[in-house]
């Protein structure tokens, strides 16, 4: 039993193999089929761009696809970065440049307005059944500098105040237990168990 993830993201890819890996399930993803040319992610919503990709790679590769659509959302930025996380400081720029233009954007801010949240939409769409999304959230705060090095993304900034650690100072597995993405696969698991990748 298998599943493609329609991901680039090498941080993804490593989270969704284990949290895939208790339905006993192989993982494959765009990393594996690097001739797959990028989709445009043009959806104002995290839900619309996780659709947008599913139905790329569902339809590319006749099969059922999983499409992780997800980011950073902090309220004294009015949700930015929102949808535009994996781009926030411009095309070329990578995740370190991302996390300096938010402590940026955050250094005035005091400690009791930043609350942020990490948003997963998930799609699931197949030749043979209708596209469906779900969502996960985490809660946390930005803290003012980075902390740890496991993860990817804004992890080192995101402060889980349930766990006294940011994100990336979190191991994988119990990132896994607690992360958006971790609740978004909570809500998917009934599909998965519907469809069970016959
Ligand atoms: P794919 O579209 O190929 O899946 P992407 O990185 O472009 O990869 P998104 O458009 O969904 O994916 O952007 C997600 C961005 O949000 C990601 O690049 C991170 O910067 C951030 N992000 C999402 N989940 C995260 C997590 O668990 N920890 C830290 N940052 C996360």
């Amino acid at each position: 039993k298998s599943v493609i993830i329609a991901t680039k993201n090498k941080g993804k890819a490593r989270e969704f193999e284990q949290l895939f890996s208790k339905y006993g399930m192989e993982v494959k993803t765009l990393i594996d089929f690097p001739d797959v040319a990028d989709i445009e992610e043009t959806g104002e919503t995290f839900e619309e761009n996780a659709i947008i990709k599913a139905e790329a790679i569902a339809q590319l590769a006749n099969s059922i696809a999983v499409a992780d659509d997800s980011g950073l959302v902090i309220d004294a930025l009015d949700g930015r970065p929102g949808v535009f996380s994996a781009r926030y400081a411009g095309a070329g720029k990578n995740d370190e440049d991302n996390i300096d233009k938010v402590l940026d954007e955050m250094e005035a801010i005091n400690e009791e307005e930043r609350t942020a949240r990490f948003y997963c939409a998930l799609a699931i769409a197949g030749p043979s059944f209708e596209t469906v999304t779900v969502s996960g959230t985490c809660e946390g705060k930005i803290l003012n500098e980075r902390r740890g090095s496991e993860g990817f993304g804004y992890d080192p900034i995101f402060f889980v105040p349930t766990e006294g650690k940011t994100m990336a100072e979190l191991t994988p597995g119990r990132k896994n237990e607690l992360s958006h993405r971790a609740a978004a696969m909570k809500n998917l698991e009934p599909y998965i168990e519907k469809l069970s990748f016959k």
